[in-house]
C-alpha cells in the first residue's frame, strides 16, 4: 500500500499562522468528519487548543450513519468535549452552536464581566483538515456566503476573520493534515473521503478497499445502487468487474474499464449515493 504523504507548503504556513493566533483565541471549533471522526482530527489540534475553550463538530452528518452519528456523540461528550452534530450545506444543527458557545466560555465571560469588560466577543478558531466543511459551516452559521468553499482540498489557502455578530467573531483558517501518516488506515480514510488529492492515490485500490468494508459492514447496499448480484465466492475484484459490466464500462472492445468503474464507487461514496456510511467505530 502507498506511503500517503500530502503537505503542500500553505500547510507548513497555516500552521505556523495558527500557532501565532491561538494567543487571541477564546475557543477553538474544531470540525471532524462524521464518517471518520478520529482519522479526521489532526492531533496537532490538541496540543494547539490545549488551555482553550473547545467545541466538536461532527460534521457532514447527512452522509454518516444516523446511529453512528449518536455513538460519535456520547464518545466525544464523555472525552468532555461540547460536541453537536450538524450538516453545514443545508444548516441543520448550526442554530443551535450558539447556546454552545456560550455554554463553553461560560468562565471567559463571566472573567470579563468581573473586570469590567461587557460584551467583548467570543473569538473562536474554526480549524479541521482540509476539506471537512469549515468555510461551508462559517457561511452557514453567518447566513451568508463569506468565505470561500468548493469541493476539493486546499481551498481557503490563508486566514480570514469574519464578524458574526457582536458576541462572535471566527477565524477561518486553511485545512492542515499532518506530514506523515503514522496509521495508513487514516490514510487510506482521509483519501475515501477526499481530503487527500486524488493525484497522489490510487483510485482502484481505493475503491478495492471500499468495496471490501461495503460487503462487510453494509451488505445490501453495492447490490441496491449497481444493480449486481454478490455471491460469497466472490471477492471485491470481482464485485468491481461486476460494476464495470452493469455500468457498461468498458475500454475498447470487451474490455473493462476498472478505472472508470473505480472513480464512480468513490465518488458516490464521496457524496452519499451509496448509502449513509461510517468508516470508522468509536471502539476499534
Ligand atoms: N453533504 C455535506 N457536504 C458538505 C457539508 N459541509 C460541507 N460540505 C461540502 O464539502 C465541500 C468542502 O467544503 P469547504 O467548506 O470548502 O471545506 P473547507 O474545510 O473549508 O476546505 P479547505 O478550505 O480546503 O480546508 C464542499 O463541497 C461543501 O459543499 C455537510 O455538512 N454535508
Ligand atoms: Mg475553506
Amino acid at each position: 500500500m502507498a506511503n500517503y504523504q500530502w503537505y503542500p507548503g500553505h500547510m507548513t504556513k497555516a500552521k505556523r499562522m495558527m500557532q501565532e493566533d491561538i494567543k487571541l483565541i477564546d475557543l477553538v471549533i474544531e470540525l471532524v468528519d462524521a464518517r471518520v471522526p478520529l482519522s479526521s482530527r489532526n492531533p496537532d489540534i490538541d496540543e494547539l487548543g490545549k488551555n482553550k475553550s473547545r467545541i466538536i463538530l461532527l460534521n457532514k452528518s447527512d452522509l454518516a450513519d444516523a446511529r453512528k452519528n449518536k455513538l460519535w456523540m456520547n464518545y466525544f461528550s464523555s472525552k468532555g468535549f461540547h460536541v453537536l452534530e450538524i450538516n453545514s450545506k443545508t444548516g441543520a444543527g448550526v442554530k443551535s452552536i450558539q447556546g454552545v458557545v456560550q455554554e463553553a466560555c461560560k468562565e471567559k465571560i463571566e472573567r470579563d464581566r468581573k473586570r469590567g469588560i461587557l460584551n467583548r466577543p467570543v473569538r473562536a478558531m474554526v480549524v479541521g483538515i482540509p476539506n471537512v466543511g469549515k468555510s461551508t459551516f462559517i457561511n452557514s452559521f453567518a447566513g451568508r456566503a463569506c468565505a470561500k468553499t468548493g469541493n476539493k482540498p486546499g481551498v481557503t489557502k490563508g486566514k480570514q476573520w469574519i464578524r458574526l455578530n457582536k458576541s462572535l467573531e471566527l477565524l477561518d483558517t486553511p485545512g492542515i493534515l499532518w506530514p506523515k501518516f503514522e496509521d495508513q488506515t487514516v490514510g487510506l480514510r482521509l483519501a475515501m473521503i477526499g481530503s487527500i488529492n486524488d493525484e497522489i492515490i490510487h483510485l482502484d485500490e481505493l475503491a478495492y478497499e471500499l468495496t471490501g468494508f461495503l460487503r462487510r459492514e453494509y451488505p445490501g447496499l453495492l447490490e441496491q445502487r449497481y444493480a449486481i448480484e454478490i455471491t460469497d465466492g466472490q471477492d471485491a475484484y470481482e464485485t468491481i468487474k461486476a460494476v464495470c459490466v452493469s455500468r457498461k464500462c468498458y475500454l475498447k472492445g470487451e474490455e473493462l474499464d476498472i478505472m472508470k468503474a473505480s472513480s464512480m464507487l468513490v465518488e458516490d461514496f464521496r457524496n452519499g449515493r451509496i448509502g449513509k456510511i461510517t468508516l470508522e467505530m468509536p471502539e476499534e
